[in-house]
Formats: structure tokens, C-alpha cells, sequence
């Protein structure tokens, strides 16, 4: 199966992905099919409605099945805020059911990062441990060979949302084995003490996006960030962003539905 956002990755080009909130098959296969210009979904089990255990196994495989197997990468967001006691278990799941790569929210320092990479890669890199007896099959290769390219195809991606963060971004960034930092401008700007983005962030949080995005560039890492719309998404790419957020499954549809019905009432 393809990895779009690893290609882009190494291309250094930017990248556009949407969110899965929905559980089940047909709302994966819906959005994962809607665009073949669509790189890559966040499977949201942090807040989104899909079940970790066994909910993303089912959205990840019908994402990476879409497309007649050349589907967008599947990247799970874990439920855990922080690097908790929760954190490694929910790595293991969230790889187990065949994810092209791990976001986990709210990473406010190297040391937790460090953690977050070694729970991501198996040894002699990190400690992730082998079992699944599926997850090669969702990849269309063989055990070893799952075993032999997994640690340098599974991305590995931290959040940057909280004050705390934003100070230490670049120790974050510059961890071994972090692929890219994700902001994530609502949680962002509430921690910095600004309303959320409505739909652009305020102009104090907007500084601060511009600076992580610098500090991660700065280590040779990936810059990506959430957005609700193609035109905010557009105006990140040619800031410089490397993956970029461009709607929600639910967004879509309520905005889908609501322009119709304008269209339909002539308003
Ligand atoms: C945020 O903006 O806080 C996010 O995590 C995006 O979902």
C-alpha cells in the first residue's frame, strides 16, 4: 500500500490531509475516496467519536484500502493528553492497526518526546514490541519485512499546544526520531491565555505559529498544523507548512449541507 505523506515528506513538498471523527468503515472510505489530491487522514481517537481499541483497525485499513490500495496515509491521533502512564499502550494499538504514523497530543518537552519516539520504534532504536498477527498484511508485506522498514516509515509526530511546549519546541523538534511537530492553534491559543482561532488565530498566537514553524525548520524537522478550510490551508502552504489540515469529516458535511440548501433557496 502507498504512503503519500511520507513521499511528500521526502520531496519537501507540502502536503494537504483532513480529519476522521466518525467511527466505522463508510465514513473512512468516504473521505479517504473523496480526492485523489488527498495525501493523508488523521484518525481522531483523541476527540473524535472512533474507539482506539478496536475502532481505529477498522478506519485505518479502509483508508489505506481506498483508492484501489493507493489510499492517503493513515495517521492515528492517541487519546492519552501527554505523555501518560496510557501513552505506550496506545502507540502499540494504534501501529498494531497498521497506522502510518502516530500524533500524540500535547508534548511539552524533549524528554517526553524521547518517549513518545521510543515507544514508536522497535529495537535496537526504541522498545515497541511484536504480536500483531495482521498488521504486515494491512501494509502488503511480510512479517520481516514489516519488521525491517517500520521503524523508517512509521512517522512519529508530537503535538505543539500548550505554553509549555512552545518554550521548548526546539529541544522537541530536534529529537532523534520526531518526524514533524503538529500545532494544534485551538488548544494553542487557549493555553496561551487567546480566544480560538475564528477562523484565523489572533495575531499574538499567529507569532507563535510563525516561530515553531521556524524552530522546527531550524532542526530539519516538518512543520504541519491544523486548519478548517482549503483557503486557510493554501495561505499555510505558501508560508512555508509541510502538512497541512484542510477539514473535518463533520465539517464538511455541515458545510456541504448548509451551502445546498442556500444554493436550493436561492439565498
Ligand atoms: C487544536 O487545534 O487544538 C487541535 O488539536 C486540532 O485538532
Amino acid at each position: 500500500a502507498s504512503h503519500p505523506l511520507l513521499r511528500a515528506f521526502k520531496a519537501n513538498k507540502a502536503s494537504f490531509g483532513a480529519w476522521l471523527t466518525l467511527p466505522g468503515t463508510f465514513p473512512a472510505r468516504t473521505l479517504a475516496q473523496a480526492s485523489p489530491h488527498l495525501d493523508w487522514v488523521v484518525v481522531d481517537c483523541e476527540h473524535g467519536l472512533i474507539p482506539l481499541v478496536p475502532g481505529a483497525a477498522e478506519s485505518v485499513t479502509a483508508i489505506q484500502d481506498a483508492r484501489q490500495g493507493g489510499g492517503p496515509s493513515a495517521i492515528v491521533r492517541i487519546p492519552a493528553t501527554g505523555v501518560t502512564a496510557s501513552t505506550s499502550w496506545q502507540i502499540k494499538h494504534a501501529l498494531d492497526a497498521g497506522a502510518r504514523g502516530v500524533l500524540v497530543p500535547m508534548v511539552s518537552t524533549g524528554e517526553k518526546a524521547k518517549e513518545v519516539v521510543a515507544d514508536s520504534r522497535f529495537p535496537p532504536v526504541g522498545r515497541r514490541g511484536f504480536g500483531s498477527p495482521f498488521t504486515h498484511g494491512i501494509w502488503g508485506v511480510t512479517v520481516p519485512e514489516y519488521l525491517k522498514s517500520a521503524n523508517d516509515n512509521v512517522l512519529v509526530m508530537v503535538q505543539i499546544e500548550t505554553k509549555e511546549a512552545v518554550e521548548n519546541v526546539r529541544e522537541i523538534a530536534a529529537v532523534d526520531g520526531i518526524d514533524a511537530v503538529f500545532i494544534g492553534p485551538y488548544d494553542l491559543s487557549i493555553s496561551l491565555g487567546y480566544p480560538p482561532p475564528s477562523p484565523d488565530p489572533h495575531p499574538e498566537v499567529e507569532k507563535v505559529i510563525q516561530k515553531i514553524c521556524q524552530e522546527a525548520h531550524a532542526v530539519g524537522k516538518k512543520c504541519a498544523i491544523f486548519c478548517i478550510s482549503g483557503a486557510q490551508g493554501a495561505e499555510r502552504a505558501k508560508q512555508g507548512f509541510d502538512m497541512i489540515n484542510v477539514t473535518t469529516d463533520t465539517g464538511s458535511m455541515a458545510e456541504g449541507i448548509a451551502k445546498h440548501l442556500s444554493n436550493a433557496l436561492g439565498q
